[in-house]
């Protein structure tokens, strides 16, 4: 007899994780539509957004993985058995017992990716197994803006945009109207409908710069002088609040000497925008309270410049006093339930293991020694970051351990929810490195370009398949989230499942008490005192959102709670980084060298929908609402290369060359912006073809040299690359019979 139910279960496309309920036929989902009751509430968001219509067709989607498979032919060539898990688990764990005896257990590195799942397991298991070589992207994508504020203000800040009460919103290399299209962009344009100044720092004319009062279109990678120039203004005609700057902020008189130089006239000469703006967005910021500052992966790539970018934000949010005050900004607390930092028994983690950090002692904050004196801050307010991940391994330093050897030889990789070689920079590093390797272990739904080399590809559960709880890695007392809908289809599995399953085979049964990814979920929820069932009810726990706590009396010690700094306040000029041979007060770094030869300036990986980095290229509905990689560029800028709307155009740095389609739009002049994350799942999965992902994948382009890149958290660059373009020459058979050309076609 069949069954049918309704069940209360969460999207999953993006990081909201809406609300869904889902039609329950025979174990399968049938349908869905929006659930308005559980977070984030509102009918409209769910109304604009078209994903979640999709869930069903993803989570049965032909090109999923549902089996446990192993490589069968030489790497890459696409022949494959399946297995049963037991058999994937047990060769699995005995190579990595095997390599552990012969190079220690630091030849085991790991690589995560954007938000997409839980991550603690993953870095319990490489605690306990004693290498500290996870890598991920957070050089580049949260780090910078978290840890430097940790530094300005003792812990990290959330952002507010109130409607009722924001009185001015300045966004910052951000454009939700791509990446964070349903709470937040409905939020903004609600905003701006009001008529209150709305200012964007874009190089690009995006959606979001069409709402704008005011839009800067910055030269790539200057922002540090822009936001000095910001500063200059502000001090010099006495905009700042002085009574917040006299009690609450440390070296102002430092900073007026340092912003001294960033006049109107040299801003606009570095950054191309003009000096008139400059001014009237530090008036409008200033003057209008409370006003908020976003910013977002514009600012967080910008290799060494993207830390004094960070600074003078966030010194510029301090000196207008819009820190902790409703409608601005607000210090987030410690959450009830577990942190991120327990969970991944990160402080456990022995000194000896610390040591084989593969950047040394090269990186001044995102390294255990930068962690641990920054902590040594937070803890006077009893608060501790997550550990494992503002201390995660330079991705670059790890590809090239693997090719050479050095320090020391990194020999097997395990890929969770993340897809490198599209993903990460330098495409060809990352292949050679891949292809070099003893084990390569990848945990996915579909067999992408870095599954297509794997020694194993194991099947996970992926959208309403698992319990979801989603918690800022720790750093707020906020968590959403809620059940699956039904359970796992085929032999998929939570990734839980596998490094709980490996830790056992390897001796860590101990610490592994809950069997199953809903029991871990439920406990690490358990000391707010919540249940499950009551936090499936709303989908949401949230602890009170309080400001102004600096002002505050702590009744142990009688004192004024203060900033988490040095001086108790917020440090314009900074001991902490005075204390790590830092610069003190924000200094721009040089911009990469002009080059004759790579005249232009490029972006890669601005967002667009309906796309996630380099997921779901295989759901036609959205091949057809997108169904190219972009190129895109000033009408000026086309007509200098004889160019139109949907020319095919090849992009080339010192790196390589990728393909695009161009469109043009409004942006600046001479700067050239390419989608990232694009390959072909119908092309073939195996070398050389490798889903296509040759073809027009953005980060042929880039480099994360770590000897170029930022020395304190290691921030490499993916905005402001010198890059040339050539319109492709259809005359020409060889690229005639390029397959790029049949899919730009
Ligand atoms: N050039 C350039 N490169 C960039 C960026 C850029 O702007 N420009 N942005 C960077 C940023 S900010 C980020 S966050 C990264 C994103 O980089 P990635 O996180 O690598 O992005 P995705 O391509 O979405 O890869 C995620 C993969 O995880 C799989 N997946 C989804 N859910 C799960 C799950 O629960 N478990 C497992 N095991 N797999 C799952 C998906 O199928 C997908 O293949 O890219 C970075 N790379
Ligand atoms: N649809 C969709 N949504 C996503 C994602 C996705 O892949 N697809 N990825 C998610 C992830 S992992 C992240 S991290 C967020 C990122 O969210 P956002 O930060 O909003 O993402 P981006 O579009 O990469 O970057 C914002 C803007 O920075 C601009 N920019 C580029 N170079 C510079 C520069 O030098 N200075 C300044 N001021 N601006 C510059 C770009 O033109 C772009 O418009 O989005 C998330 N949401
Ligand atoms: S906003 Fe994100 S989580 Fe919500 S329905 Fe759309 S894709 Fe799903
Ligand atoms: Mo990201």
């Amino acid at each position: 007899m069949s069954e049918h139910k309704t069940v209360v279960t969460n999207c999953r496309f993006c990081g909201y994780q809406c609300g869904l309920l889902a039609e329950v036929e025979n174990g399968k989902v049938i349908k869905v539509r929006p659930d308005p009751k559980r977070f984030p509430y509102d009918e409209r968001i769910q109304a604009r957004c078209h994903r979640w219509r999709l869930a069903p067709e993803v989570m049965d989607h032909p090109h999923r993985v549902n089996h446990p498979l192993k490589r069968v032919g030489e790497r890459g060539s696409g022949k494959w058995q399946r297995i049963s898990w037991e058999q994937a688990l047990d060769e699995i764990a005995d190579k990595l017992r095997s390599l552990k005896e012969t190079y220690g257990p630091e030849n085991l590195a790991t690589s995560i990716g954007g938000p997409h799942t839980t991550y603690w397991p993953l870095h319990r298991f490489m605690t306990l197994y004693g290498s500290p070589n996870n890598m991920g992207i957070g050089q580049i994508c949260w780090n910078p803006g978290i840890l430097v504020n940790s530094i300005t203000y003792g812990w990290p800040i959330e952002m507010e945009l109130d409607p009722a009460l924001t009185e001015c919103a300045l966004l910052w290399g951000v454009n939700p109207a791509e990446s964070d299209n349903s709470l937040f962009w409905h939020t903004i344009r609600e905003f701006s409908r009001q008529g209150k100044p709305l200012i964007v720092v874009d190089p690009r004319r995006t959606a979001t710069a069409r709402l704008a009062t005011l839009w800067l279109p910055v030269r790539p990678g200057t922002d540090p002088v822009l936001a000095l120039g910001l500063l200059h203004v502000i001090i010099k005609k006495k905009l700042y609040n002085n009574s917040f700057v006299e009690q609450w902020c440390y070296g102002f008189d430092k900073l007026q000497n340092h912003v001294a130089s960033y006049t109107p006239s040299y801003v606009e000469q570095v950054t191309g925008v003009a000096a008139e703006d400059v001014i009237k967005a530090a008036c409008l910021f200033a003057e209008n309270f409370p006003a908020t500052l976003y910013s977002g992966r514009g600012i967080d790539q910008l290799g060494p410049n993207s830390v004094p970018t960070h600074r003078a934000l966030a010194i510029l949010r301090a000196v207008t006093g819009n820190v902790d005050v409703p409608g601005a900004s607000y210090l987030t607390e410690m959450p009830d339930f577990s942190p991120e930092i327990d969970l991944e028994l990160s402080e456990q983690f022995p000194a000896e293991s610390r040591r084989k950090n593969i950047a040394g002692n090269r990186l001044l904050l995102q390294s255990y020694s930068g962690y641990e004196h920054l902590k040594s801050f937070t803890m006077k307010h009893n608060k501790r970051l997550p550990m494992r991940y503002l201390t995660s391994a330079h991705p670059n330093l790890i590809w090239r351990a693997m090719l050479e050897g050095k320090p020391y030889p990194v020999r097997s990789l395990i890929v969770m929810a993340s897809n490198p070689l599209l993903t990460q920079a330098d495409t060809n590093l990352v292949y050679r490195a891949l292809k070099s390797l003893d084990l390569l272990v990848v945990l996915e739904l579909f067999k992408t370009p870095t599954a297509m080399l794997a020694d194993y590809i194991l099947p996970v559960a992926g959208i309403m398949e698992r319990p979801l709880l989603e918690t800022n890695a720790g750093t707020a007392n906020i968590a959403y989230g809620g059940d699956q809908a039904v359970e796992p289809y085929y032999e998929r599995r939570p990734d839980y499942y596998f490094w709980r399953q490996i830790g056992i085979r390897l001796g860590q049964t101990k610490e592994w008490p809950w069997e199953t990814y809903s029991e871990a979920l439920q406990a690490s929820l358990k000391p707010a005192g919540i249940s499950w069932d009551d936090f499936c009810r709303t989908g949401l726990y949230m602890g009170p959102r309080q400001y102004f706590k600096y002002q505050e009396t702590d009744p142990r010690s009688g004192q004024t709670v203060g900033f988490a700094t040095a001086s108790g306040k917020i440090e314009l000029y900074s001991n902490f980084l005075e204390q790590i041979n830092a610069d003190a007060l924000p200094v721009p770094k040089p911009l990469p060298e002009e080059s004759s030869a790579y005249p232009l300036k490029l972006i890669t990986g601005a967002r667009f929908q309906p796309y996630y980095a380099s997921s779901y290229r295989q759901l036609k509905d959205f091949r057809q609402k997108h169904p190219h990689p972009w190129a895109e560029m000033s009408p000026a800028t086309a007509a200098k290369y004889g160019l139109k709307d949907g020319s095919r155009v090849w992009v080339e740095t010192e790196k390589g060359k990728a393909g695009f389609v161009v469109r043009i739009i409004e942006m600046r002049d001479d700067v050239i912006s390419v989608e990232y994350g694009w390959w072909y799942p119908e092309l073939e999965a195996a070398e050389p073809i490798l889903g296509g992902m040759w073809l027009s994948n953005a980060n042929i382009l880039t480099s994360a040299e770590f000897e170029s890149s930022d020395p304190l958290i290691g921030t490499w660059t993916y905005n402001g690359i010198n890059c040339r373009i050539a319109k492709e020459d259809t005359n020409n058979k060889h690229e005639e019979d390029n397959v790029v050309c049949c899919i730009m076609r």
